[in-house]
């Protein structure tokens, strides 16, 4: 009998990247093994990733293309698959022009196969190429690419460890990135001072030594507040200010207006708490800022990172060990699928679209005649194009957005005025129904390919085991349809586009396969072969052309939609530890689905006696989009007035609304005006 083999790889959910081995007995998955050397997780792994096997083996694996008939689904040949593809996309391309196609690229795919993707777009002659980040980190990438330069994180998540003070705003790490909860337990451990501004009360909440619970969209608010403490008392990191930043003060003006009691008034965190938070944080030795959805997903997400970044540079808490900020990333390779430039709006290494230095350095690595100027179009301008008749082939790449984006009434009516869907998934999901044609691909185990977690660091994950039926790895599927197409793109392996992306993207220049197989990877930006890669950034320079960080002011605005009579309440949506985003992968794990069956709407006790509504109760609720049915769960982790609701089930995105922050062009999932009766 064949001996039990151990194969390393990498988590296929969150961002954090843990590592563990996947036991491979007679070509089949047989379990997984701790991996206790690995420098994030250390060998623990949350619930999700101890049942990340199960959706492997699942019997609802896609097996075989699949063509939609008049009734049903005809399973095809994959050489008739990709004659369709390139038949359908070739002609909406010659009929039409370019930009009458788009991509969604995959943050749960390689960097490799979102290379190809975006190099497949571009190649066509359209920047209409994007990825759920732009649902996420978009205002990460807009916010710290103007204050830092660069829109990630600046610190190893271990380093966490090392802070004397975490200021974590908008983040539900203990269910959402649950392995860190190590590091921050061990800071604790050390007498680290914990800040938690959050409007619900969260196991992240329990953590806390001060909890600052404030209405949700008001952070830039309790930022500024903050920032006017600091300042008042003279608690600013002077030398830091004049040394490495620009644009004090003009910040300094603005922060006048948000004296602790105006800070209060708007955030309804006590004023003694706001200034409690600015001495912690400001006055640690080293302090750290981790934030995520609770601030990224508003019209102001832009101003909300950017006010996070004001703070943390005017104390001088980045550069060095133990500080830094730290936006929690969310899937396993989103910070890939952006360095990749599936992005509209950037190359590969975050050359910008219209920059024509950039161009020619793309044009000359792709021996590519022509790219296109002009920035392509955003996920929501993908839906607004396709009602206008102007958007006609779509290729979805391993996204779910009849589940995970705003609006979805309206995303459903978007997918079916198009005259060609094509779906890569590893599942059958509520979005591929809408499909012309579905592509089965290969998970995560059964492929090879780097990956580039939050913390940047890129991990190597090897093939362990072959596909299910005739299921085809992203990267191979890919160059098939290229190939169909004429545009070539042969490579041998993913290897060999590695080897391509490190001169397309300067971050990845020293970063190759045989170097990423050595242990746990390498974190960007490693330029050049023989360095070490760059734990922490920003030591001595930051990523702006002069060297300097921008201090730039920002001012409270209210979110897009504020309770009114007839939507008199307020509805927030997010995450529970158990499942995973529009479910596709969580709900076909019958150990998580056990644990949490069914969608779910927090109330606050009080706001369900004066409704008659009990717990259990089949409830339902309505916004201006539409409305969903969920049980009610009577909790004081909601305050009184707000709803909460997880996306994890169908239903929740036909309540959210697509009012969009301007500049990064999130998506505000966290605020609706709603109402609510029983069935
Ligand atoms: N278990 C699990 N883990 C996941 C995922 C999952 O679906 N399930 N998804 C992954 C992905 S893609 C991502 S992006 C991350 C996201 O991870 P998180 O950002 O932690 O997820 P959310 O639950 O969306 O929101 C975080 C917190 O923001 C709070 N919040 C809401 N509105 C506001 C506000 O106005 N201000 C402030 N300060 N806080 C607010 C919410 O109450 C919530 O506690 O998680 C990743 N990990
Ligand atoms: N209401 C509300 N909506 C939200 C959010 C919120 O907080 N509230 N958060 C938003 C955020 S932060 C995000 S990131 C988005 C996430 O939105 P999506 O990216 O749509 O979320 P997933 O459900 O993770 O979808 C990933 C898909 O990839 C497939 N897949 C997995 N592995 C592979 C593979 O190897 N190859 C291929 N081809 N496919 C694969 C899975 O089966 C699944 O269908 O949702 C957003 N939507
Ligand atoms: S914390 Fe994230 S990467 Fe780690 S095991 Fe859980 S889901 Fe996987
Ligand atoms: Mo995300």
């Amino acid at each position: 009998m064949e001996e039990k083999n151990l194969y390393p790889t990498i988590c296929p959910y969150c961002s954090l990247g843990c590592g563990f081995f996947l036991e491979v007995k007679e070509g089949k998955v047989a379990g997984l093994s701790y991996m206790p050397g690995h420098p994030v997780n250390e060998g623990s792994l949350c619930p999700k990733g101890n049942a990340s096997t199960e959706i492997l083996t699942h019997p609802d694996r896609l097996l075989h293309p699949l063509q939609k008939t008049e009734t049903s689904w005809k399973e095809i040949g994959w050489e008739e698959a990709m004659s369709l593809a390139a038949t359908k996309m070739g002609s909406a391309l010659k009929e039409y022009g370019p930009d009458a196609l788009a991509f969604l690229g995959s943050a749960k795919c390689s960097n490799e196969e979102n290379y190809l993707f975006q190099k497949i777009a571009r190649l066509l002659g359209t920047n209409n190429v994007d990825n759920c980040a732009r649902l996420c980190h978009a205002s990460t990438l807009t916010g710290l690419g103007k204050s830092l330069g660069a829109g990630a994180m600046t610190n190893p998540l271990s380093d966490l460890e090392n802070s004397d003070c975490i200021f974590v705003v908008g983040s539900n790490f203990a269910e959402n990135h649950p392995v860190i909860s190590r590091w921050i337990l061990r800071a604790k451990e050390r007498g680290a001072f914990v800040i938690v501004a959050d409007p619900r009360r969260t196991p992240s909440t329990w953590l806390s030594d001060l909890f600052l619970r404030l209405r949700p969209g008001t952070d830039v608010a309790l930022l500024n507040g903050m920032m006017h403490v600091i300042v008042s008392e003279g608690l600013q990191d002077r030398e830091f200010i004049r040394k490495r930043t620009l644009g004090f003060e003009r910040l300094e003006k603005i922060l006048s207006e948000y004296a602790p009691e105006a800070a209060s008034a708007i955030t309804g965190v006590p004023a003694g708490d706001i200034i409690k938070a600015a001495r912690e944080y400001a006055k640690a030795n080293a302090a750290a800022i981790l934030y995520s959805m609770g601030i990224t997903q508003h019209i102001s997400g832009t101003d909300n990172v950017i006010a996070c970044s004001d703070l943390a540079l005017i104390c001088g808490q980045v550069r060095k060990k133990g500080a830094g900020i730290f936006p929690l990333r969310g899937q396993n390779n989103v910070q890939g699928a952006c360095d990749m430039g599936a992005l509209s709006e950037y190359f590969p290494g975050y050359g910008k679209v219209g920059d024509k230095e950039a161009a020619a350095r793309l044009k000359k690595i792709w021996a590519a005649e022509k790219l296109s100027e002009k920035p392509g179009l955003t996920t929501a301008k993908m839906s607004e194009a396709a009602h206008a008749g102007k958007l006609k082939a779509l290729y979805l790449l391993g996204e779910d957005p009849v589940n995970s984006h705003p609006d979805s009434l309206n995303v459903r009516k978007a997918l079916e005025k198009l005259d060609f869907l094509v779906v890569q998934d590893i599942f059958m999901t509520d979005t591929a129904e809408y499909a012309d044609l579905i592509l089965p691909a290969a998970a995560w185990a059964e492929k090879e390919g780097s990956f580039t977690s939050t913390e940047r660091r890129v991990q190597w994950v090897s093939r362990a085991i072959a596909p299910p039926g005739e299921a085809k790895a992203d990267l191979e599927i890919l160059q098939g349809f290229a190939e169909k197409l004429g545009l070539g793109l042969e490579y041998r392996d993913a290897g060999e586009v590695l080897a391509e992306i490190s001169r397309a993207a300067p971050m990845y220049g020293g970063i190759t396969k045989e170097r990423l197989l050595q242990a746990y990877g390498v974190s960007w930006p490693c330029p050049e072969s023989g360095h070490p890669g760059t734990p922490i950034m920003h030591t001595e320079r930051f990523n702006t052309p002069d060297g300097l960080a921008r201090l730039i002011p920002v001012e409270y605005r209210l979110p897009a939609e504020s309770p009114e009579p007839a939507y008199p309440f307020l509805l927030t949506t997010g995450r529970t530890g158990l499942h995973y985003n529009g479910g596709s992968m969580s709900r076909r794990s019958s150990f998580l689905l056990e644990k949490e069956p069914e969608l779910f709407v927090e109330i606050n006790p009080s706001d369900a006696q004066t409704m008659k509504i009990e717990e259990g109760n089949n409830i339902i609720l309505e916004t201006r989009r539409g409305s969903t049915q969920a049980k009610a769960r009577l909790t004081e982790r909601v305050s009184r007035g707000v709803f909460f609701m997880p996306f994890h089930f169908s239903g929740t995105n036909m309540l959210t609304g697509d009012a969009l922050d301007r500049e990064a062009g999130i998506p505000e999932f966290k605020v609706s005006a709603c109402r609510v009766r029983r069935v």
